[in-house]
Formats: C-alpha cells, structure tokens, sequence
C-alpha cells in the first residue's frame, strides 16, 4: 500500500451533510438530458442531500419543492452583471461559455433553470447556501431572480510542481502540504481527492484550473506532450462538477520539447509548433482551458531573448489555441530580478507598467493579460496597480494569492476577503461625486476576469489552517460577484461549514469566527508590515520578519532605512516617478506625503522617523503602537478561539490552537525585531517606554 491510499479522509470544508439539511428534507426533481456530464452531478447532489436528511427525488409531477431544470433557452440571465463602462467593447470571450441561472419561487416553491449543466450545478448550490430561506413561502417572498458571474474567466492558479523542486518542495509557495494533483514525479493514481476539490469549486462557482506551476521546470513542461493522457485523467477528475483544465507552458517549449533552435515568436516552425501542440492538447483534453505563461520573470524565458515584446509572444500562443476557442492568460509580473541595489532610480514596481501599457490594444482577442493586484508582489499592503487602468483595450484578469505567501503562510488566521474588496471597489479614477468612474472589478470583470494562486494541498484540512479554508471560499464568491460584503461572505462560510445537524450555526460560534476573522488583516498587517513597507520577510522562505533581509539583495524590493527616515520615494518630483504611472487623482494624491494615505506612506515616500502622519503620531511612533497593539489582538483573538472549545469540532479545535500558538510566537517576534529596528536606526524611544530591546 503506498502513501497515498493512507491518507485520512479530507476534511468537508464548506460542505458538510449538515449543509444540505433544508434541500435534503424536501422533495427534489433534475430534469434534463441523461447525456450532460454535469447535470448527472446535479442529480448524485440532489440523491445525496435527499437521502442524508429524509427528503425526496421526485418526478416533475409529483410538486417538487426544488425543480431544477436544464433548459437551453435559460437566456434571460446570461448577461454579466457588472459590466464597466471599460471593457464592455471587448465582449465576451466565449459567448458559448454562459455561466448564469435563473432562480424563480412561488408560494415556497423553487424552480432553477440554466442552459448548461455547470450553470445548473451552480443554481443548486446557491439554494444549498440560502437553506431554509430559498423556501420562504410568506408574503412578498416570491422572486424571480438572475444569477450570472461578473467574469466568464474564474480561474485558480496551482504552483504545484510534478517533481519535488529542491528548494520550493512539491508546491511552490504551498503551506497545505503536498499537491493533490501529483506525488514524487508522478501523477497520483487515486484522483478521488480531485474530483472532491472540484465540488468545493463548483460550490463557489469557480470553474477552471491551472494544473501546474507558472515557473515550468522540464519535467513539468512535458505535461503538454508525453503527460498529455496524465492531463486528461485530471480533466476527467474536475470535469463532473465542471471545472476546466489549464496548463501553465514553457515559452522555450519548441526547443526544450520540440528540438527546434529557437522559440522565436516570429519564426514559422515556431508558430507550427504551438498550433500542433495546441492540436495535441485539445485532442486528449476536448474541453481543455488554455495555456497560462509567465514569460521574462524571475528566470523563466519569454520573446525578450529574440528582440521581441510580450505581445509578439502572447500573440504566438493565442494563434495556436484560437482554432479551438482557447485563452491564454499571459502575466503582466515582468521586472528585472538582477537590479542593482545602489542603484535607486530602476524601481521594480515601475516595471509592469512600463513594459505593457504600451502594448495596449496589440494583443489578440483572445489573449488576457494576467495582472497583479499590486505593484510589486501580493505584500500585505500595495497601493493598486496601474496596469489595471492602463490598457482600456485589453483583456485583463486580476491576479490575488490565495495562498498565504505574504500574510502568514497559512500558520497565522488572516482572512483576506475585506483586502481584495477594497482592491476589487477600488476606482483608480477617483470617486468623482455623481460620475464615479469604474472600479477594478469593472475593469476586469467585463472583458477578461479573476485568477488566484491556489492555497490547497493534500493536507487533511485543504488549507493547513482549517480557517483559511475562508480565503478560497471568499476568491470564488467575489470573483463570482465582486460587490458581495466580506463580511457577509464570511458568515455565509461559518453557515456552512460550522452548520449543526438541523442546518443552524450556533451563534457563539458565529460571533466567535467574526471576532477571530474579520479583522486578521489589518491585525497581521499591524504587527508585520507599517504603512505599506513590505517585504521585511526573511528571503526565500518568506516567513518572519528579517527587516534588512532583502536590502542589499537583487530583487528590487527596498525601504532604505537609515538614521534619518524610511520609505521608498516614488514621486515624480524626486523619486522614481512611479506616481505618474497613476491616473488624476490618484498620481496627485499619491505623490504628496499630506495628502497620501498613511497605510502607503513608506510605499510612496521616504520621510523622516519623526514625520507626523494623518494619524497625528510620527512614523516611528506607529511602528510602536500598533506592534504592541497586534501582538495584543493576537492574544485577545487566541482567547476568543478557547471560549469556543468543546462548541467546534475537536480536531479543528486542535489544529486551529496549535496555529495560534505560533502566530502568538511569531507576531511578538515581528513587534520585538521591527521596534528593535525603529529604535536603534532612529535613536526616537517609544513615548510609552514599552519594552524595546
Ligand atoms: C511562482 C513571487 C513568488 C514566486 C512566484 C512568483 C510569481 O516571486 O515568491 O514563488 O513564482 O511570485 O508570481 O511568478
């Protein structure tokens, strides 16, 4: 018996038995063709929850109280909800990609119909998550509702590696243990896990995957040829609950896997190359996804090599996946990782920009340029980034880390859902009164959409964390609709997976998971990260604080601290000039230390330690106050988890203290180092004369 077959049973995560308790106790019908894949899945669901909870699966005669129903002319809801003014000529990418449902209730009684099984499995779930109030029978709760994503490209990036990588392990930036797509070179035999991590998807309405990591070392870059049947045992494993495959590509493949002499983008067996490749791909795998690359970042090749530009290169691959109505989502994290750090005028955070906006309205239609949220590199605080406002004729998706690389690895409770609100509500033309103009999610919702680095791994909780299960919960429900209140998508994540046998959530047990995670954000960015400073992480690892670790290195992520100040001096008066890459008014709000927001002051500007903030306290006084402060949070959020003991499951109980153990241990060696810090550069105590070492 190998490892694998050993493995404990995973955890339910978001749904438990007990979730399904108001749609198990009913009467049920699926209607629709036995051929469609999906809506086979829609009817195990709806036999499952039936037979756990003593309802029924009935005919459409015999009055079910949920009717769902596939039925192709389910079109009135097809449309995105939240087009922009930017990016709705873009149109839709695959307009036979229709993702919505329809969800009408008369006197209690629920019919869902949609055109597509997926669109269908969705509508299930989203009655599974309204429970008993998808019934309400009173007065004024008939509806007839649509229900469609903002984005038609939801999609979860895994940095997972076929071969154990010698310094990044199976998964690159994985917290959650092994990966569940491979073992020690391999792909895993049993895929039962697989298909379960399809049903969380499907449950928040994600419905693609990226199999591999970004950086395509050569064993994993033959996931695109002789793996190709591997990849198509995966896709069959998602395929029920109707996630897509992605596979991340090498751009150096024509000769890595080819044997040409070049990968130039121009060069015409290059192009045969890719389009036969592509042809291979979508031969094993007849619904498969597209290609994802990261190419000229961090060591990975790109055009660059042959005196070619991104677009040239993006262009390339979307000619060879056009004829099969494929996307490739190419990524806009292109910097120089070799940078000079005398040098203070090359700034890493400039290099998105200045190497894409130009290239604005030059890639095919069916290339999306994959953006950061921020600048520099998923940091617990970045202003964000301008690409996003830079390129009105592109395709765009928003790129957020799910996996916790740089807000606690999984190790420290930090529910990002409130941070990718205010990044996705954020309108990079200011909040003009009565004309607001588009957010991001406008931006990149209507022409391209969303992708997340994944934060799962064979770990019996997903997540190593079991609360961090929140966070990829959160990706899928704010890409699916990116208004939802993160707050109320965390209760809707408690209502789930904490639900008690009748379906109902103690509520000590809600108000305790609201108290311990809707504000583990600010309170990881209190005692790690001041005023948007970032990377003060050990290198490499990126865990714990190392406040000069990155400082004199090559990666072009500094804070300049010295006696007098801290903070990087972006401005375009006497800095790098990054401000300018802004629109009004936020190049003008930015670029003045008045009137830029203290949590980005240090990202924009290097001011003295004794600089006043809006806040009224110096710099060197925040450090101060809010590190004591966090480390306190922490301990009042370790108590608040106790006073739930005995109301949670044990074995969520145990893993989720033994984590806070060490977020205590860690967070009071963030405060001690980076006051430590504060006060031997600047000389300025503590005006409380707390303990500083
Ligand atoms: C997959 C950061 C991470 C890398 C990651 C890279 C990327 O630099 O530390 O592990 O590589 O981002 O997004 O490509």
């Amino acid at each position: 018996m190998t490892a694998e077959n050993v493995v404990d049973p995973p955890h339910s995560a978001w749904l438990p038995d007990a979730a399904f308790a108001a749609v198990g106790r009913r009467r049920v019908c699926v209607v629709g063709p036995p051929q469609d894949e999906v809506l086979a899945t829609v009817r195990l669901e709806a036999a499952r929850a039936t037979a756990a909870h003593g309802g029924a699966v009935v005919a459409p005669d015999a009055s079910p109280d949920l009717l769902l129903t596939l039925s192709p002319d389910a079109t009135s809801v097809l449309t995105s909800s939240s087009k922009g003014p930017h990016g709705d000529h873009l149109g839709t990418l695959d307009a036979a990609d229709v993702g919505g449902f329809r969800l009408e209730r008369t006197g209690g009684r629920v019919t869902v119909s949609a055109a597509s099984g997926t669109a269908l499995l969705h509508g299930w779930f989203h009655v599974v998550r309204l429970g008993d109030a998808a019934f309400a029978a009173g007065p004024g709760d008939d509806v007839d509702e649509g229900h469609a994503p903002a984005a038609t490209l939801r999609v979860l990036d895994h940095w997972d590696n076929v071969d154990v990588h010698p310094v990044m392990g199976q998964v690159e930036r994985g917290y959650a243990g092994g990966s569940i797509f491979y073992d020690a070179g391999r792909v895993r035999e049993d895929l039962s896990r697989v298909t379960a991590y399809a049903r969380l998807l499907a449950a928040v309405g994600l419905d693609r995957v990226c199999l591999n990591n970004v950086n395509v070392h050569a064993r994993e870059a033959r996931l695109l040829t002789d793996d190709l049947p591997e990849v198509a045992r995966l896709a069959a494993a998602l395929r029920p609950y109707g996630v897509r495959t992605h596979l991340a590509v090498s751009f150096a493949s024509p000769m890595t896997l080819g044997g040409l002499p070049t990968a130039d983008p121009l060069d015409d067996d290059v192009r045969a190359w890719w389009r036969a490749a592509a042809d291979r791909a979508w031969a094993a795998v007849p619904d498969f996804g597209g290609f994802v690359v990261k190419a000229d970042s961090e060591g990975q090749p790109g055009p660059f090599a042959y005196g070619r530009d991104h677009a040239d290169g993006a262009n390339l691959l979307a000619e060879a996946v056009a004829p099969h109505g494929g996307v490739v989502h190419w990524r806009a994290f292109v910097y120089d990782h070799r940078q000079d750090w005398r040098d203070r005028s090359t700034d890493r955070a400039r290099a998105a920009h200045d190497h894409f906006a130009p290239l604005d309205g030059r890639f095919a239609e069916n290339v999306v340029v994959q953006v950061k949220h921020g600048p520099l590199d998923f940091q617990t605080r970045e202003p964000v980034s301008p690409v996003l406002a830079a390129m009105p004729r592109t395709r765009l998706s928003l790129e957020l880390q799910v996996t916790q690389e740089y807000t606690g690895q999984q190790r420290h409770v930090c529910y990002l859902g409130p941070w990718w609100s205010e990044i996705l509500r954020f309108r990079p033309w200011g909040e003009g009164e009565g004309d607001d103009g588009p957010t991001v999610a406008d931006l990149t919702a209507s022409g391209g959409g969303f992708a997340a680095v994944s934060n799962v791994g064979d770990d019996r909780f997903w997540t190593g964390h079991p609360l961090a299960q929140a966070n990829l919960y959160a990706f899928g429900r704010l890409a699916w609709d990116p208004a939802l209140d993160a707050a109320g998508v965390l209760d809707e994540w408690v209502s789930l997976t904490f639900a008690g046998d009748d379906g109902s959530v103690d509520p000590r047990v809600r108000a305790g998971l609201h108290a311990v995670m809707d504000d583990s954000w600010r309170t990881y960015e209190s005692y790690t990260a001041p005023l948007g400073v970032g990377f003060m992480v050990r290198p490499g690892h990126h865990y714990g604080p190392d406040v000069d670790g990155y400082e004199y290195t090559p990666w072009g992520t500094y804070h300049f601290a010295d006696r007098d100040g801290i903070g990087v001096d972006r401005t375009r008066a006497t800095g790098t000039g990054y401000t300018g890459q802004y629109p009004a008014p936020w190049r003008d709000v930015y670029e003045s230390p008045e009137t830029c927001p203290d949590e980005l002051l240090l990202f924009f500007h290097h001011v003295p330690w004794t600089h006043v903030l809006r806040s009224g306290v110096t710099v060197a006084q925040h450090v101060y106050d809010t590190h004591f402060a966090g480390v306190e949070r922490v301990r009042r959020t370790a108590a608040t988890w106790e006073s739930l003991a005995g109301l949670v499951p044990d074995d969520v109980d145990a893993r989720v203290r033994e984590r806070l153990a060490e977020q205590l241990r860690s967070a009071t060696e963030w405060r001690d180092q980076l006051n430590t810090y504060v006060l031997r550069k600047s000389g300025v105590p503590d005006a409380r004369g707390r303990t500083v070492y």
